[in-house]
């Protein structure tokens, strides 16, 4: 069976989960049970349990190595040979991974979503469609204010430094060099109606052959 990965990329706080999710949601329903999966890149946050709590809050979480990709590389790698996988679930609040997994079942599609995915050549060679979503970076700093303070039980002032001291850089040195790996620019983010329109479409296309 041909299986196809679709990776949507972009900067923290740029639109990709909403975009990915709008998609996913709307056609779950409409297709068959086990046709489309999503999963996240930040899923695959590094294991710091056993680094103290305020160690933690140092790692720099906008560069690659934050990432085990390796893992996320041979998940890819199962769930394209028809293995279902357990992909661990990441606890912000605490950063790092929860004790906790979720199964994820062999897709035809899958969506992965996240800020580093075209920065790594050999997860780049996985999917079939590569996405960038190209929001501007000062819409993105006040989404962030808002959903870290919101949802990630973030003070103002931590925000703000994480943003000047990593995430801003490293947006510069790895994410904006990446969009050149993308098949696709999406403007604005998750909001943007004919760009998912198009990746629906491109999606049932793929389902019917
Ligand atoms: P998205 N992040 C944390 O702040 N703490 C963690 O333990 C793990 C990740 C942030 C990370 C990155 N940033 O910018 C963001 N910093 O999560 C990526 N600083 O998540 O793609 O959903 O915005
Ligand atoms: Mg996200």
């Amino acid at each position: 069976m041909t299986r196809t990965i679709i990776a949507i990329a972009g900067a923290s706080a740029s639109g990709k989960s909403l975009f990915s999710q709008t998609i996913y949601s709307e056609l779950v329903n409409e297709l068959e049970p086990g046709a489309i999966a999503i999963i996240e890149e930040d899923a695959y946050y590094r294991d710091q349990s056993h680094l103290p709590f305020a160690h933690r809050t140092q790692t720099n979480y906008d560069h690659p190595d934050a990432f085990e990709h390796e893992l996320m590389l041979s998940h890819l790698n199962q769930l394209r040979q028809g293995e279902s996988v357990d992909v661990p679930i990441y606890d912000y609040a605490q950063h790092t991974r929860s004790d906790k997994t979720r199964k994820v079942l062999p897709a035809k599609i899958l969506i992965v979503e996240g800020i580093l995915l075209l920065c790594d050549k050999k997860l780049c060679d996985e999917f079939n469609i590569k996405v960038f979503i190209d929001t501007p970076l000062d819409i993105c700093l006040m989404r962030r204010m808002k959903r870290d303070m919101e949802e990630r039980g973030r003070s103002l002032q931590s925000v703000i430094e994480q943003y000047t001291s990593t995430v801003r850089p490293m947006f510069y040195q790895f994410i904006e060099p990446s969009k050149h790996n993308s098949d696709l620019v999406v403007t604005r983010g998750g909001k943007n109606r004919v760009a998912i329109d198009i990746i629906k479409s491109k999606i049932k296309q793929l389902l019917q052959q």
